[in-house]
């Protein structure tokens, strides 16, 4: 009996059908309509194998790495944690747990509750020295040298450092007020220049004019 290996597409066909032989790879390889197995066609040369040869082998190369970029893991909102803070340093950062798949956002790392399957970010070598161990792109250091918070509190419209210079100045660089947002000079300490919009028109006085209960609507 026959192993499985030597069984061919011919051994199948109806013993009466003509048994075409089976066409080299090369005459797959030559120009239409001009080749039959090379060397034994004025057509079909050996240059012309060689680069059909070259030109698949290209096509191959493209093909794989096309593929590779495709799957390689990403975290959507999620900045992994060296590369896309040089592309993207306004973009929100975050921790990219162990998984590749999981972003924690800066103020949850170290923070003593484990948000990563297993724990990364409150591991001791992140943890150990803040803000020093954390990686800089999850720091933003206030006017104040000896003040600090996380990045993702610069420019979240409340007073992180005490001072408003996570929200104000050139060093925070934040853009206007968002639409759930009112801008004025707060008349509560917790604000900097802009106030939730919810907060309007409650009958109590956020902003220093009075614009909040006069001017914004909620
Ligand atoms: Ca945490
Ligand atoms: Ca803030």
């Amino acid at each position: 009996m026959q192993s499985p290996q030597n069984i061919t597409l011919v051994s199948l066909l109806p013993s009466d059908t003509p048994q075409p032989l089976p066409r080299p790879l090369t005459s797959l390889l030559c120009p239409p309509g001009r080749c039959h197995p090379c060397g034994a066609h004025a057509g079909c040369t050996r240059r012309h194998f060689c680069i059909s040869v070259l030109v698949l082998l290209v096509l191959a190369a493209a093909v794989a790495v096309g593929v590779a970029l495709a799957l390689r893991p990403r975290a959507p909102g999620c900045t992994p944690r060296v590369i896309l803070v040089i592309l993207a340093p306004n973009n929100q950062t975050g921790f990219l747990c162990d998984d590749r798949v999981t972003c924690v956002p800066a103020s949850w790392v170290c923070d003593r509750v484990s948000n990563c399957r297993n724990g990364e970010d409150e591991q001791e070598q992140l943890c150990g020295d803040l803000p020093h161990s954390l990686p800089g792109f999850l720091v933003f250091h206030c006017s104040n040298p000896k003040s600090w918070v996380y990045a993702d509190q610069r420019c979240n419209g409340m007073n992180d450092c005490g001072d408003c210079s996570d929200e104000l100045g050139s060093l925070a660089a934040c853009p206007p007020c968002g639409w759930q947002w009112w801008s004025c000079s707060p008349v509560h300490y917790e604000f900097c220049s802009c106030i939730p919009r919810r907060l309007c028109r409650d009958g109590v006085q956020h902003c220093l004019g009075w614009s909040d209960e006069f001017l914004c609507t909620p």
